[in-house]
């Protein structure tokens, strides 16, 4: 929803979500990339996230190198819904901004197509790629 206002989800889930390195998707990882978006990121080892589920909608991200990455408050805050990281660093999501909040952690080369699955469906707002 590029544009639209920032909104904040009324709700939280009680658990933090820590995807272990190394264990993040065994047997996804190997999946084919979901979206055009997808195989340009694969391509060009980036991470990216993506507004829709299997790497589609707006794209956001793009980067590869170490670092801490703010998403647009007003383009970009809870609205991730898929994210592919190819970059050689592991990447964690935040759900707050100033990295901040709960967190999940993804693996170099992993992607995970459907953040519902993680209870972090459309609450990153930030992110941050670094060493495992
Ligand atoms: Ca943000
Ligand atoms: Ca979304
Ligand atoms: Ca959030």
């Amino acid at each position: 929803m590029r544009g639209n206002g920032k909104s904040k989800q009324g709700w939280r889930y009680g658990a933090v979500a820590v995807l272990v390195v190394g264990q993040a998707l065994a047997g996804v990882g190997a999946a084919a990339p979901a979206s055009a978006s997808d195989v340009r990121c694969k391509i060009s080892n980036l991470a990216c996230l993506y507004e829709d589920i299997n790497g589609n909608g707006d794209e956001y991200g793009g980067v590869w190198r170490q670092g801490k990455y703010e998403l647009g408050g007003w383009d970009g805050d809870n609205e991730i819904s898929s994210v592919s990281n190819y970059s050689e660093w592991c990447m964690t999501l935040y759900t707050n901004d100033g990295w901040g909040g709960r967190t999940l952690t993804l693996g170099p080369k992993r992607s995970l197509y459907n953040l519902k699955d993680w209870g972090f469906n459309d609450d990153t707002e930030s992110y941050r790629l670094h060493a495992c």
